[in-house]
Parts: structure tokens; C-alpha cells; sequence
């Protein structure tokens, strides 16, 4: 002990900033539940990421917070303090740790990135139109409109998103996915719902004096659900369709009905 000196003040003090700040990232719920596929990989290099930020944190505080407590100058104390010149192996350490550090973070966020955004065969094609301050989505197979997006649990769903103005941002924060929309291009958001349930779709991209009501829903539901949803609103598409072709028949249907 007597070679390290500070050894036990600073082990001590880095446990008391190592639990502080843990129950920092583990208390504070940060995000809401996950529900899609892609929210499991983000989380889990999130967590990995916030694991590794805890741990700096605590190195670098503690050291910090002991050598305030045990180094600072007596009053009235104005000399300098002792010359120093660097210490190559601590330089050595400090850089070759983050090059690590940051390489395995860069590969493992490629892999998140390309596993999130793998096309499946059998996937959903939805498109997405954003305007200052509303979702529509639509279904071109059925040439169905809604103003909520639908979707079925356990299939993936692919939003082909287009802006009729300014962009904006598609982010449900279940999936922790976002994308941009942007005028004049198509942008793609890949989801793979796990939960049934309602969400809120937000717009991330300060858009206008609307932007904060620029919400939507997105139901995820039962692929039965889903599929009788579609057939009921391609058939009334269908009978509006023959209502707006034949309009005496459509009128005269609307004044038979009591
Ligand atoms: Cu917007």
C-alpha cells in the first residue's frame, strides 16, 4: 500500500461515482419498451455504448474529485506547481484504447445498420406521403388511404416516404427508427414490428408553427386483423370508385337510403 498511496481513497471513491452514476443509466427509464426487431440490435449497442460511457465517467470523475479533494493549493499558496513533461506510455495508452474502442463501435453500428435495413422478400410496401402537417399513408396495391398507418405484427413493412414541401421526419420511437423526408426524393424507413399495440409516429425535423401536432398512429395488428382491415377499405375505395363513375345511380342509391 505504501508504493500506491492512493490506491484505497481512490478505489473507494470510484465505487461511490461508479454506483452514482450506474443508477444514473439504469433508474431513468430512457426509452419506452421496444417494438420492433430493429430496437432490439439499436438497444443493445446503446447499452453497450452507455456501459462504456459509465465506466470513463467514473474513471475520469473519481481521479477528478480525489485530486480537487487531496491536491488543491493552501490559501495563500502562489508558487507553481511541479514541472511536467509527458509520459509517453500513458500517451500510448490513451490513444490506442479509444482507436479500439471507436473501431469496434464503427463495425458493430455497420452491422446494426445492415442487419436493420435487410429487405425481406415478403415484406409490406407502404407509401408515405409528409406535408406541412400531416401523414398520409397509402397502400397501392388496394389504392387505399389512411391517415393512421396499419400494419401486421411479425412482417416486415417498408415506408417509401416522399415530402410535398419542406422535410420533415418519420420517428416512432418503439421502433428507434427515423428517417428524413425530403422534397424531391424518396427516402425509405424498413420496420419489423414484435408487438401488437398503438404508437406515435412524430415528425423529428422542425418543419413549421405545426410541427409539434405533426403526429400520427401507427397500429401494429394481427395479420388477420390487418388483412380484413384491407379488404373492407379496398372494397369501400372500389364502391366509391363506382359511385363517382355512375353518380345518378349513386344519387339515386343515397335517396333509397332511410
Ligand atoms: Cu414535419
Amino acid at each position: 500500500m505504501r508504493r500506491f498511496p492512493h490506491a484505497l481513497p481512490l478505489a473507494v471513491l470510484a465505487i461511490v461515482v461508479g454506483v452514482a452514476t450506474a443508477a444514473v443509466a439504469l433508474l431513468v427509464p430512457w426509452v419506452p419498451d421496444a417494438a420492433s426487431e430493429q430496437a432490439g440490435r439499436t438497444d443493445t449497442l446503446m447499452w453497450f455504448l452507455i456501459w462504456c460511457s459509465v465506466a470513463i465517467f467514473t474513471g475520469v470523475g473519481t481521479v477528478m474529485l480525489y485530486a480537487v479533494w487531496k491536491f488543491r493549493a493552501k490559501p495563500g499558496d502562489e508558487s507553481d506547481g511541479p514541472p511536467m513533461h509527458g509520459n509517453t506510455r500513458l500517451e500510448i495508452i490513451w490513444t490506442v484504447l479509444p482507436t479500439i474502442l471507436l473501431a469496434v463501435v464503427a463495425v458493430w453500428a455497420y452491422l446494426v445498420l445492415a442487419e436493420n435495413e435487410a429487405l425481406a422478400d415478403d415484406r409490406i410496401e407502404v407509401q408515405v406521403a409528409a406535408e406541412q402537417f400531416a401523414w398520409t399513408f397509402r397502400y397501392p396495391e388496394q389504392q387505399v388511404e389512411s391517415g393512421d398507418l396499419r400494419i401486421p405484427v411479425d412482417r416486415q413493412v417498408r415506408l417509401q416516404m416522399r415530402s410535398k414541401d419542406v422535410i420533415h421526419s418519420l420517428y416512432v420511437t418503439e421502433f428507434r427508427v427515423k428517417q428524413d423526408v425530403v422534397p424531391g426524393i424518396t427516402t425509405y424507413l424498413i420496420i419489423n414490428p414484435t408487438e401488437t399495440g398503438t404508437y406515435q409516429i412524430i415528425c423529428a425535423e422542425l418543419c413549421g408553427v405545426g410541427h409539434g401536432t405533426m403526429r400520427a398512429r401507427v397500429i401494429v395488428m394481427p395479420q388477420d386483423e390487418y388483412d380484413s382491415w384491407l379488404e373492407q377499405a379496398s372494397r369501400q375505395v372500389s364502391s366509391e370508385r363506382a359511385g363517382a363513375d355512375a353518380p345518378d345511380t349513386a344519387a339515386a342509391a343515397t335517396t333509397t337510403t332511410p
